[in-house]
């Protein structure tokens, strides 16, 4: 198993270093979100719509206002049938709460579903295709290894639901810790999708740096899909604002033998090597706490059979010399 996880370890940093294409992007309106927001949840004709306890005001859509049990959505009318993007979602998330009193959090979307109410970020369960969540409160008791808020990516086929007493562990697809909440400056979600290989980065730290949150290669997803936002509040509330979300269509060269790879048409979301990906976290989630306690335990262990060691040795020898007396 270990020559596995090697394996597939290397690989991953193969694929990292083979980066050097030439990349354009062009801003696409139809698909982006941005001040002043004009008509989006009065008029027929924007190309956003609104659900739930969602509202636009000058400088925002708050997809749930910092009130308990409330979900609210954006949601794309137009579906993307661009094969290479980049989303940047600049929002807010701020509240009352203290530590760890907030919740739930925030999710981008790029689904075959839209407009669906549910318990996941307020969008429905069972969902097909992409899914990114910034979790800003642990439902898990047991969470040495991941540090809330923490930001994930998930990828749904319409049979896999989201386990949400779990903060979605069993269908992470990656993660990283983002302390998102209450911030004075902006704050930034970028999720890229180029040539199967899903980036998630974050900027939040005010310093306009991307800093890296996962990068996966093999991430199938079909176009046509449709990008939306939503948000949920239950016992505990936070304001989930969106400022903006952006889509960029990137123009990028493919060589001969990624064109004939990518050749056939994905249908169903999927995830290249999803039981190595998971292993690997798993085996990954085992380092820390977990080993340093194996490791104690193991050393006590030897410890005290060698106490027992020496003491029945000496026991042994002193019986031996009370014969020889
Ligand atoms: C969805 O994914 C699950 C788990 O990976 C798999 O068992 C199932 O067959 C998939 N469903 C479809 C329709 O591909
Ligand atoms: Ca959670």
């Amino acid at each position: 198993m270990h020559v596995v996880y090697m394996i597939f370890i290397i690989s991953l940093g193969f694929c990292l270093s083979d980066d050097g294409h030439e990349m354009e992007e062009f801003l696409k309106r139809e698909y982006s979100l941005s001040k002043p927001y004009q008509g989006i949840g009065v008029s027929g004709s924007s190309h956003w719509e609104l659900m739930g306890d969602s509202i636009v005001t000058a400088d925002q859509v708050r997809l749930t206002p910092d009130v308990q049990s409330k979900q609210g959505a954006v949601w794309s009318r137009i579906p993307c049938n661009l094969k290479d993007w980049e989303l940047q979602v600049h929002f807010k998330i701020h509240g009352q709460g203290k530590k760890n009193l907030n919740g739930d959090g925030l999710a981008v979307w790029y689904t075959k579903e839209r407009m669906q109410k549910g318990p996941v970020f307020g969008n429905k369960d069972f969902f097909t295709g992409l899914g990114v969540f910034i979790d800003t409160y642990p439902n898990e008791e047991k969470h040495i290894e991941r540090i809330f808020p923490y930001v994930l990516a998930t990828v749904g086929n319409g049979t896999i639901g989201y386990d949400h007493e779990r903060d979605g562990r069993p269908t992470e697809l990656g993660g990283c810790n983002a302390m998102v909440r209450n911030l004075k400056h902006d704050t930034f979600l970028f999720i890229r999708y180029v040539r199967r290989r899903l980036t998630v980065m974050i900027d939040i730290d005010g310093q306009h740096e991307w800093r890296d949150c996962l990068d996966i290669p093999g991430v199938r997803l079909p176009l046509g899909y449709y990008f939306g936002a939503s948000a949920l509040t239950g016992d505990l509330s936070d304001n989930h604002d969106l400022i903006s979300m952006k889509l960029y269509q990137l123009t990028v060269l493919r060589s001969k033998q990624e064109e004939e790879e990518e050749e056939e048409e994905v249908t169903i979301p999927s995830v290249d090597n999803m039981e190595l990906l998971r292993n690997y976290y798993e085996a990954e989630g085992m380092s820390g706490i977990a080993i340093f306690f194996t490791v104690l335990f193991s050393m006590l262990g030897l410890f005290l059979l060698i106490v027992v060691g020496l003491v029945v040795y000496g026991h042994w020898n002193e019986s031996k010399r009370k014969r020889f007396y």
